[in-house]
């Protein structure tokens, strides 16, 4: 079984040199309003910025700080959802199951007569071409004997390029890599595995189930030692994606010191999600709050709530009661209210 990962290259940016095409080569940096001297954080930067440092998630003066002379753009949600639809149709035209992983990626399964690697090599170049052809951007892709090596593998071929990754070359390729150099595996959970004497993937693959069930849970121990090992069974799922919840999120470019405003801008986004709760037909039934602190430090809190329900009094008065279990003396400079909903059946 052969299973492909699709991942476009440097997306937002790509979409954004396609309609200037005189960007093409320069560092150009995608966030907030595209204007480095205010608040925001950098949506994806083009390689040609990576080089200077620049990387996703980093706040743009930052960003201007290391690469002066790039390009700033504001981000067009609109035109990469756009772009990002093109790009799907394109994988579906396959006419072969495509699971949608999120804005600029897709897992692709191999049709079955795809004996071998040099057919499914073969099979993720005419995707590239198909791709390429339909939207003119270039994408990555990783071939895999399962989703998760298919996943792992699509780094290592960027750009415009594929990388095999099977149980065969599994341990030589990641098993020295720190355990958060697999998919799935992020830093606040390495930092648990580093107390267990866990530091790489080839120890976490080797690690005792009963152990980490025990120090992890018994669920999760078991799960993230799968995907140290690479091992996963499930087909591609074609099932269209649902959204599982829906959130907005406010950078200031004031820092809020004055609580009763943020609580207000609180009530507002919750409102706002409250809406598009409406809008998706199915009752909220969790409320998220991200609060993000002077200078950079970000909290999170969450509850159930009683009852689903879409009422945007009750979800703001939710919101309102989690922003009371954060410090309310300290200076704001994001926040945003997300609302989940129930699982569609
Ligand atoms: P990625 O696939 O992680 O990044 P990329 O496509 O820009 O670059 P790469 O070639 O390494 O795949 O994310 C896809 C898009 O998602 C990215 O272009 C912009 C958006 N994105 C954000 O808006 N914020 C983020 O923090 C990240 C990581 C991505
Ligand atoms: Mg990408």
């Amino acid at each position: 079984m052969w299973v492909l990962h699709v991942d476009l290259d440097q997306f937002i940016a790509a979409v954004e040199v396609l309609r200037r095409p005189e960007l093409a080569g320069l560092p150009v940096v995608v966030g907030g309003r595209g204007d480095p001297t205010e608040r925001g954080v950098v949506s994806t930067a083009s390689y040609e910025a990576r080089e200077f440092g620049v990387r996703s998630g980093m706040p743009l003066r930052t960003a201007a700080k290391k690469c002066p002379d790039a390009v700033f753009l504001p981000v067009d949600k609109p035109t990469y959802d756009a772009a990002s639809e093109g790009v799907m149709d394109a994988l579906r035209s396959l006419e072969t199951a495509v699971e949608i992983l999120g804005w600029d990626e897709a897992f692709v399964a191999v049709p079955d007569e795809v004996a071998d690697a040099d057919g499914a090599v073969a099979f993720a170049k005419a995707i590239q071409a198909r791709v390429l052809e339909r939207t003119m951007l270039h994408c990555s892709v990783g071939i895999g004997d399962n989703k998760i090596r298919a996943k792992n593998a699509t780094d290592l071929g960027k750009p415009r390029g594929t990388f095999v990754l099977t149980r065969d070359n599994w341990w030589s390729v990641v098993g020295d890599r720190p355990v958060d150099g697999v998919w799935g595996i992020g830093g606040k959970m390495a930092a648990r595995f580093a107390r267990l004497g866990i530091t790489t993937v080839r120890e976490l693959g080797a690690a005792d189930d009963e152990v980490l069930a025990k120090e992890i849970g018994p669920t999760m121990g078991p799960w993230y030692r799968r995907l140290a090992r690479g091992v996963d069974t499930s087909p591609v799922d074609p099932t269209p994606w649902v959204p599982r919840s829906h959130g907005h999120e406010v950078t200031f470019q004031v820092d809020l010191t004055d609580p009763a405003e943020v609580e207000a801008e609180v009530r507002r986004l919750a409102e706002q999600a409250a809406y598009d709760v409406v809008e998706d037909g199915r009752p909220a039934v969790r409320v998220r709050l991200k609060i993000r602190y002077v200078p950079f430090e970000t909290r999170t809190r969450s509850m159930t709530l009683p009852q689903p329900t879409s009422d945007a009094v009750t979800i703001a008065d939710a919101a309102a009661a989690l922003l009371e279990r954060t410090d309310r003396t300290r200076a704001v400079r994001l926040v945003g209210v997300a609302a989940e909903m129930a699982a569609p059946e």
